[in-house]
């Protein structure tokens, strides 16, 4: 055999048995199970496979059966904790409510939105070759490298909310296309990084900038070079925005692969695909930017309300910008049960607004026929979402619904049900989960 020696199942497990785990069982394997084919033989081999191998003479030594192999990008996924997959190419997943109780969200619990793959640097870890260029309606065009970002700027640390445009698109009827999220393309993170206005700064914007675009390295799902997944940007004042970023830790860790290694941008509170993944290239624009997903319906929102199912000229559609106010109960977890005798509940959850912060918080056990006011604290820096709180009794056995509104500073609340669009963006409906008391 000529060309790189294949990595095999037995050695890995002596190598690395966690890993061995997650190629063989998708995921790391409880305490108790975790290495367990650690010197085992052919016969265990067989038993994963389900059948014996009748040509196991033939086998290179240390092969991995295909059957148990996995792509790069699935064996990263199986580091998530309990998200749900949506999409497997290109990876999509998002969080069930329940794991978004943390006020800042694992990174092993953080949603994944890909519209393409994920760079192979990126699954190496490897930033070596990696530069940043700004170009554009600069005076001063720049090419960065990772240590060029450190140590040229001051870094900053936020937490920082990411939603996807799409999330809730689930709950539209007619159906719109796309990944059906349902409430869990949504995470809050601590993003560092410097300023993305410090590093315009450094560029010399001119007179003539209003627009950003952001390149990233992510291929093409064809595998055609020339094609590029997505490229989105925002304009200007919102990348001097002091908490649009571009990021090189999530909750204090270089960014996960998944998330954009090495570097993203982050510009909170709009959609996220305004948050470039594997960023290598900020192009200053005159005009606003036309990358891939800036046009025709993608991320975009009619002008005016529309019946559902509606056709909607492309003029007639605007940009998406802040996110609407939202909020999520993280506990209990819908189809909880309670006792009888012990019908109180501490119930929790997340509210954010996008440009906007949260005023107040109110829930519902009767279908919101009356409201109860949660105690709300203050994000920790703007555009981070705001944590709630209140204990509720239920009066009685049966079945109840506890519905979260939120309310922003400029009065919205989040509606029962929301608009129809194209794409089934913003849906900012009230979330609603189930409990049961049984007699
Ligand atoms: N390069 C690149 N950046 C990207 C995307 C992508 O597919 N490629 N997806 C965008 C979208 S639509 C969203 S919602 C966020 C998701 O970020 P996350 O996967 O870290 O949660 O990344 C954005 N940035
Ligand atoms: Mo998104």
């Amino acid at each position: 055999m000529t060309g790189k020696k294949e990595r095999g199942l037995f050695e890995l497990y002596q190598q690395d048995p966690e890993r061995a785990d997650r190629v063989v069982f998708g995921r790391v394997a409880h305490s108790d199970r975790r290495g367990f084919l650690k010197g085992a033989g052919l016969a265990t081999m067989g038993a994963v496979l389900g059948a014996s191998i009748p040509f196991h003479r033939n086998m290179p030594v240390g092969l991995i059966p295909e059957a148990l192999a996995q792509s790069d990008e699935s064996v990263l996924f199986e580091t998530k904790d309990g998200l749900t997959l949506l999409n497997d190419r290109p990876i999509n997943a998002e969080t069930p409510a329940h794991l978004l109780d943390d006020a800042i969200t694992p990174n092993d619990r953080f949603f994944i939105r890909n519209n393409g793959l994920v760079p192979q640097f990126a699954i190496d870890g490897d930033a070596g070759g990696w530069t940043l260029t700004v170009d554009g309606e600069v005076n001063n065009p720049l090419e960065l490298t990772l240590d060029d970002l450190r140590s040229n700027f001051e870094t900053v640390s936020y937490e920082l909310q990411l939603e996807c445009g799409g999330n809730g698109r689930s709950a539209f009827n007619p159906p719109a296309r796309g990944n059906q999220w349902t409430v869990g393309a949504i995470g809050n993170a601590v993003w560092t990084g410097v300023r993305y206005a410090d590093v315009l700064g450094a560029a010399g914007v001119k007179d003539t900038a209003v627009y950003t675009g952001h390149f990233g390295l992510d291929p093409h799902l064809s595998g055609d070079p020339t094609k590029t997944p997505i490229s989105r940007g925002v304009p200007l004042w919102k990348a001097m925005e002091p908490h649009s970023l571009i990021a090189f830790e999530m909750n204090g860790e270089p960014i996960p692969a998944l998330h954009g290694f090495p570097v993203r941008t982050v510009c909170a509170g709009w959609p996220g695909s305004a948050s470039q993944k594997w960023l290598n290239r900020i192009q200053v624009r005159a005009d606003v930017h036309d990358g891939p997903k800036m046009g025709g319906q993608s991320y975009r929102m009619p002008a005016f309300p529309v019946a559902p199912g509606d056709e909607v000229a492309h003029e007639d559609m605007r940009i998406m910008e802040s996110m609407p106010v939202k909020s999520i109960i993280t506990s209990p977890r819908s189809e909880s049960v309670l006792p009888l005798d012990n019908r109180s509940i501490g119930v929790r959850g997340h509210a954010w607004a996008g440009e906007r912060s949260v005023a107040r918080v109110d829930l519902s056990i009767d279908f919101g026929a009356t409201w109860i006011r949660a105690d709300l604290d203050p994000p920790a820096n703007k555009y981070a979402w705001q944590t709630w709180r209140q204990v509720i009794r239920l009066p009685s056995q049966g079945y109840y619904e506890i519905w979260s509104r939120a309310t922003d500073e400029a009065g919205t609340q989040q509606p029962f049900t929301v608009g129809w669009n194209p794409r089934g963006y913003g849906n900012n409906a009230m979330h609603r989960v189930s409990l049961r008391v049984p007699s």
